[in-house]
């Protein structure tokens, strides 16, 4: 059985285990690009030839799936298809899928929620350019884990943007958690230190740290990341322990370049792509991890609190490749 027919078996109505919804809701933008794209070229072609590749290749582009991504799938695709002699456009489109899912999946590891430490307060830092989300990500978070019963901390380390801590301290209150602020432009560093000091004496389970993550240049953002970093490490063993970086899925291919810059200043252990429900360019998933291999961890799929899913390849294939049934 083919991905697609898999797929299908396993998120069809009948089957209320695997719930797919908010996917097929949160997609459905990209969804009515790629797959209604697909469709039509199907209808246009009896067999296929080398213009309907051609038009694959662009089908994929056009989605944000990344040139590198989009050359090796379609590369991939040819290859089958000759070696199995396949012509039919429909079954092409169903290896595409196969090769989109292997491409994904062979990038390396697949990890979705925070790996909890046994004991002591696990670090997440949240980093990612103005705008993209951190700030509704980290409440999504503390949601997410306050809700799996997690004592929660919120910490401010973005001095620098005017309103960053009061649109947090914001969150804090409404999730009712503590939160750890400094005085506006105090240094960033110093804040995420009083935030681990406190997680320690609160016998916190995860610590969330919100940074301003400028990138005018690089260095600046390496020094500045790397004194939060030291400043955390000392308080508490191996910290951060997860760092994650926030992409904004409407920013298509600046997305991947900003990716492509936070990985070269800092390790990062996840992605979290947000605004999913607003881009028609669901493919950036499969740019971003093509180009830095770094699992996506989770996905934003709207403005509430409880609009944050898991990553799930299978789900997400099939919110982006197939038709409503
Ligand atoms: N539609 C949608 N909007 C989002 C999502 N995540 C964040 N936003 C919005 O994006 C804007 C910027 O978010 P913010 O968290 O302040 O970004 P930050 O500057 O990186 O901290 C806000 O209006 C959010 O409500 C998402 O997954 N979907
Ligand atoms: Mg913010």
């Amino acid at each position: 059985m083919g991905l697609i027919a898999f797929l299908k078996e396993k998120f069809s109505k009948k089957n209320k285990d695997t719930k797919v919804d908010k996917y097929q809701e949160g997609l459905s933008k990209s969804r009515k690009n790629f797959s209604s794209k697909l469709n039509s070229l199907s209808e246009r072609y009896k067999t296929v030839n080398q213009d309907y590749f051609d038009e694959l290749e662009q089908i994929l582009i056009e989605s944000d799936a990344g040139i590198s991504f989009t050359l090796n799938v379609i590369e991939d695709v040819l290859n089958q298809s000759k070696r199995d002699h396949i012509t039919d456009p429909k079954q092409i489109n169903e290896i595409l899928v196969d090769k989109m899912f292997v491409g994904y999946a062979e990038k390396g590891d697949i990890q979705n929620d925070v790996v909890f430490r046994e004991n002591g307060p696990t670090v997440l830092l949240v980093v990612g350019v103005n705008g993209v989300g951190k700030t509704t990500t980290i409440a999504k978070l503390a949601y997410r884990y306050i809700n799996q019963g997690k004592k929660v901390l919120l910490v401010a380390a973005d001095t620098f943007r005017a309103g960053a801590v009061e649109q947090l301290t914001t969150w804090a209150e409404r999730l009712k958690i503590d939160i750890v602020t400094g005085k506006p432009e105090s240094d960033p560093a110093s804040v995420a230190f009083d935030g681990v000091k406190k997680a320690k004496e609160n016998n916190i389970d995860l610590v969330i740290v919100d940074t301003a993550g400028r990138l005018q240049t690089k260095n600046n953002l390496m020094l500045e990341l790397g004194k939060i970093k030291r400043v955390m490490g000392k308080e508490i063993e191996g910290a951060p322990h997860e760092t994650f970086l926030i992409v904004d899925a409407t920013t298509g291919q600046n997305g991947v370049v900003q990716a492509k810059a936070f990985k070269e200043v800092t390790d990062l252990t996840g992605i979290v792509i947000t605004k999913m429900d607003g881009t028609s360019k669901g493919g950036i998933i499969l740019a971003i991890r093509d180009e830095l291999g770094v699992p996506v961890r989770f996905i934003g799929l709207g403005e509430k609190m409880d609009d944050l899913e898991e990553f799930d390849l299978d789900k997400y294939l099939y919110g982006l490749c197939v038709e409503n049934n």
